[in-house]
């Protein structure tokens, strides 16, 4: 048997399982094959083939194009809507199936496009595409100058930091040792605290308004406290790429979130429905296991688990600007047996620098960024 005749023979018994099961779906013991007078379905097999002259990496700012055409030659096409896969916010629509969507549309990162194909007659086929978009330059680089060291509690596996009013707020991870706290910046000195059930594993936190949130790491439920005395108010729930919460910052309108991806979504302080997600990329690709976060005038300051590093990100594209290395910050003798990795970003109510700490560590550092080699 030739390669031709298997092919055929593979694609007639496709069809016939097709045809088969649809009928089946319609009316059930009758899936003979022979029922097919179905105009609705258009022709044999519905499908488009996405071409695109780009199949590689794009660079953020360059525009995405491709088009797309019925595979058999009967089918026409009526229209192709392409939207974001995971929003499915609309990108574009075109009846001639060509389609040209600039990168600031979509961001950057692993770009993975949805596309919608009408051929006429209730005939429809959906494909997906996928693209590289990376940066077009390398994030700036800095290190850091220790100014100030303030004392930090060696038994806070810190996942979330921040300054609110002068004070300092953590929140706490690991089951029987997640709780949140309310601190003097400077002194370390518990002013207020909340103890989470045992079972709970707690992660990022932020205040806005007069409310503190907090997601958990693998619950997907998130609690609401009165920020006058950590009484619990509510609770939310979130549904993020990994299914995962790690850190909470927010800008004027929404709460961000990390789930360990390269995703930060931005959600509703009320409704929580979401607003909209970025992806982090930089001139590598996806930027991923973005952890604790702080929001800072359009930025979105990110560690990135298990690295020395922090991520400057646009809040709008998700482009990593800036890349802040905090190796050798510590000082060898400020090593301890329990150490965990770096997490943990604020800025000081006064001078406006960034704080730093970490899982277990027993200080919180004020730095200033400095280029690197100068
Ligand atoms: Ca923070």
């Amino acid at each position: 048997m030739t390669k031709r005749i298997e092919w055929r023979r593979a694609g007639i018994l496709l069809m016939m399982s097709v045809i088969a099961l649809s009928a089946c779906r319609d009316e059930p013991g009758r899936g003979d094959g022979r029922r097919i007078d179905r105009p609705s379905l258009g022709s044999k097999s519905a499908a488009v083939r996405v071409v695109s002259a780009a199949e590689g990496t794009l660079l953020y700012g360059d525009t995405i194009r491709f088009y797309v055409e019925p595979v058999n030659d009967e089918d026409s096409l009526i229209s192709v809507k392409v939207s974001m896969a995971e929003s499915r916010r609309l990108l574009a629509e075109d009846a001639g199936g060509h389609i040209a969507i600039p990168s600031e549309q979509t961001g950057g990162g692993k770009v993975r496009l949805r596309v919608d194909a009408d051929l006429g007659e209730g005939a429809r086929a959906l494909r997906y595409k996928e693209f590289t978009i990376k940066a077009a330059e390398a994030p700036r680089e800095w290190s850091f100058e220790v100014l100030r060291r303030f004392p930090h509690d060696k038994t806070s596996f810190t996942q979330g930091l921040l300054v609110h009013d002068g004070y300092l707020y953590e929140g706490t991870g690991n089951k029987g040792e997640s709780r949140i706290r309310k601190m003097e910046v400077e002194t370390g000195k518990v002013l207020m605290e909340h103890e989470m059930d045992s079972d709970m594993f707690g992660e990022g936190i932020t205040i806005f308004g007069d409310k503190l949130y907090q997601v958990t790491y693998k619950s997907a439920i998130g609690f609401i406290y009165d920020v006058e005395d950590f009484s619990k108010v509510g609770e939310w729930t979130y549904a993020t790429y990994t299914g995962e919460g790690w850190g909470l910052t927010h800008n004027d309108t929404a709460l961000i979130l990390s789930d360990g991806s390269a995703w930060l979504y931005f959600i509703d302080p009320h409704t929580f429905a979401e607003l909209g997600r970025i992806q982090a990329f930089d001139h590598r690709g996806p930027v991923d296991r973005l952890n604790e976060l702080e929001y800072r005038d359009g930025t979105i300051y990110a560690n990135v688990y298990t690295s020395t590093h922090i991520v400057a990100i646009d809040a709008g594209s998700g482009l990593v600007r800036h890349l802040y290395s905090a190796r050798g910050m510590v000082d060898r003798s400020e090593i301890t047996a329990g150490m965990d990795v770096l997490n943990g970003i604020a800025f000081h109510p006064l001078s406006g620098h960034m704080l730093i700490t970490g899982k277990y560590w027993k200080i919180i550092y004020e730095v200033r960024p400095r280029m690197k080699d100068s």
